[in-house]
């Protein structure tokens, strides 16, 4: 590299640095340090993923909803996440990585999606639950990240956020109404709790000690909260809503600390957590299976797709 170029290449960090220490954006056509765009890849492509097979457990309910009300509800928020799957594939792209390559790195299970993904779903309280807990530990962790230092990223989840929370609503809407119902759908309900709140609290994420990203990450402002932070504003946020449903939330060691005006809880099974990260949940094998049938079943549609821009591409070049 000649002087000319180094002191170029100088100039493009220290920019970088001023905008992320003057908390601006980093736009995609702005330099930027490779590990950040790898850092971004990584957790976009995870996110998107994670919308995508997430839709699996709640379709899986579908044909099942008791009523058409709860049926159009369901399917209203199942293609919400196809939705924010688009969008944080299309953020992903500004990267400079092509959504064809982040889809085989999924479906070859080199990329990873969400733990909570790997759980079935097997009454219709998990519906309720899924909307009240998962997507409820969802908003807390992807509200701080409408403030994303990468522009992109940070505009789709203002507008994720904001389905993200009718998703919640609805989730606990319906577990009101299970909650007033009879003895057994509030058996149901608690159930339901009992499976899904570890799963939950694992979303955010290994402990900070264990947590090898964190540190970079918020340095970076990808990250605004660390892992330890968010899972305690979850607990907090979630505990009151448990008792107006009048469910109990399966952990002994969960009380309000007066010193700390914050809850104090118990620890996840991180063992159960690296084991499902690692392909050996319940359902990961057959959630990458589906995914990579519902694939090869589209082929024909990117075919079309592509041949039909191949003509229309043509046609304008026969007008030009
Ligand atoms: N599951 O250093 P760490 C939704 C991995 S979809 C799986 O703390 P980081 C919804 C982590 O990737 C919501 N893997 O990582 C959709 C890393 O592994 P690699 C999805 C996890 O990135 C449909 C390693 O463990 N939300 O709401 O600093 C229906 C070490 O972790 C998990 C997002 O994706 C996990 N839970 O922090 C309903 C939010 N946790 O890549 C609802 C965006 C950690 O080094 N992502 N790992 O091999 C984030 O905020 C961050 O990536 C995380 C992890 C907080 C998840």
């Amino acid at each position: 590299m000649s002087v000319t170029e180094q002191s170029q290449a100088w100039e493009l960090a220290a920019d970088f640095e001023r905008t992320i220490a003057a908390d601006q954006r980093i736009e995609p056509r702005d330099w930027m340090p490779a590990a950040y765009r790898a850092t971004l890849i990584r957790q976009i492509a995870q996110h998107a993923h994670s919308e995508i097979i997430g839709m699996q457990p709640e379709g899986n309910w579908l044909l099942r909803a008791p009523s058409l009300r709860r049926k159009t509800i369901l399917l209203a928020k199942v293609q919400d996440e196809a939705g924010h799957g688009l969008y944080l594939y299309a953020a992903a792209e500004t990267l400079g990585i092509d959504r064809t390559e982040l889809t085989e790195r999924l479906i070859t299970g080199r990329q990873k999606y969400s733990s909570i993904f790997n759980y079935p779903a097997l009454s219709y309280a998990d519906i309720g639950v899924i909307g009240w807990l998962v997507d409820g530990a969802a908003i807390c962790n992807q509200v701080p990240l409408c403030r994303c230092s990468y522009g992109p990223y940070a505009r789709a989840m203002v507008r994720i956020c904001k389905e993200e929370s009718f998703h919640q609503r609805q989730g606990f809407e319906l577990l009101l109404t299970m909650a007033n119902g009879t003895d057994e759908q509030r058996a149901m309900l608690q159930e339901s709790v009992d499976r899904w709140w570890w799963p939950s609290l694992m979303m955010f994420g290994p402990p900070d000690v264990d947590s090898p990203n964190t540190r970079q990450s918020m340095a970076w402002g990808i990250k605004r909260h660390t892992n330890d932070e968010l899972r305690q504003r979850f607990v907090d946020m979630t505990v009151p809503q448990a008792a107006a449903l009048g469910v109990t939330l399966p952990d002994p060691a969960l009380r309000w600390n007066e010193e700390r005006q914050a809850h104090d809880f118990g620890e996840p099974d991180w063992r159960e957590f690296a084991a499902v990260i690692s392909g050996a949940g319940p359902c990961n094998a057959q959630r990458l299976a589906h995914r990579r049938r519902a694939h090869e079943n589209g082929a024909w549609v990117r075919e079309a797709a592509t041949a039909y821009a191949a003509k229309q591409r043509a046609r304008l070049a026969g007008q030009g």
